[in-house]
């Protein structure tokens, strides 16, 4: 496709910078993805994060794992990266004095967990130990700062990585605005979070890049003639902000490719 999202190009008519790799907790080389589909891990699960379970990789998205927990239903995946600390080898439990939990929401009635388990594991492909990166250290202090890009998980779709900007700072957090995008998906995270990425990182892992929501022109110029109807330069499949631009509410250059929305939900 012609239209294809880069990184340099969008730096330049947006005006803005890069954050620094070092502000990240990401390694500076992306940790290499030896996973397959099928195999068994352990990991803590999402919705019950004291209670450590059998996962199944179900996908394989660039660096990181689509995770569905043995026994659970097909509407509560996850994704994690290869050195997160939420998943780990299986025996790692048992060898700490653990005990694995069903899954939050285990399908079968409860008594039958321990035959479940059993079962599970009996001739399962179990993914090495060494194919688990060691999580890299935390970032200190937060270096972010206002207006600078980044790449960042979309929470509300995970498999979603997208052009980002960060649009607030405040202590150890982060407030991470999408490009392109109403307010809705916004959030706030701590700087040393995993689901943000530096620019390039979805490039170097293999991991698909969203391009940015667009029915308001991105660039720097365009931003300024807001009177004018905005030309639709890049069509979203989805249902990105549809109304004509909205003056800025924050005295901010205009560098974030797009006016601010409604707050975050
Ligand atoms: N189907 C969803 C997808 C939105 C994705 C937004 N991200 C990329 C910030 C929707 O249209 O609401």
């Amino acid at each position: 496709k012609s239209e294809q999202f880069n990184w340099d190009d969008y730096l330049k008519e947006t005006e803005s910078v890069a954050a620094p790799l070092h502000c990240f907790r990401q390694s500076r080389i992306p940790p290499t993805n030896d996973f397959k589909v099928g195999m068994k891990l352990e990991a803590h699960d999402p919705r019950n994060v004291t209670s450590v379970c059998i996962a199944t990789v179900i996908g394989i998205t660039g660096a990181r794992l689509r995770l569905r927990l043995d026994g659970s239903d097909n509407k509560n995946d996850f994704w994690r990266l290869v050195d997160s600390s939420d998943i780990q080898p299986i025996g790692t439990c048992e060898k700490k004095g653990g005990m694995l939990q069903p899954p939050l929401g285990f399908q079968m009635n409860a008594s039958s967990w321990p035959m479940f388990l059993l079962r599970t594991l009996n001739g399962a492909e179990m993914a090495p130990a060494a194919f688990f990166k060691k999580e890299p250290p935390k970032p200190v202090p937060n270096c972010f700062k206002v207006g600078m890009k980044l790449e960042a998980i979309d929470r509300k779709n995970p498999y979603l990585i997208c052009p980002a900007t960060i649009g607030d700072v405040k202590g150890d957090e982060v407030f991470v605005t999408f490009d392109g995008w109403r307010g809705a998906f916004d959030y706030w995270c701590r700087c040393d979070s995993r689901d943000i990425f530096p620019v390039g990182w979805c490039s170097l892992t293999g991991d698909a890049l969203q391009p940015p929501g667009n029915n308001v022109s991105i660039t720097k110029s365009s931003a300024k003639i807001q009177s004018s109807p905005s030309k639709v330069t890049r069509r979203s499949m989805q249902s990105p902000q549809k109304s004509a631009p909205v003056p800025a509410q924050r005295s901010r250059k205009p560098g974030r490719g797009k006016p601010p929305g409604q707050s975050a939900v």
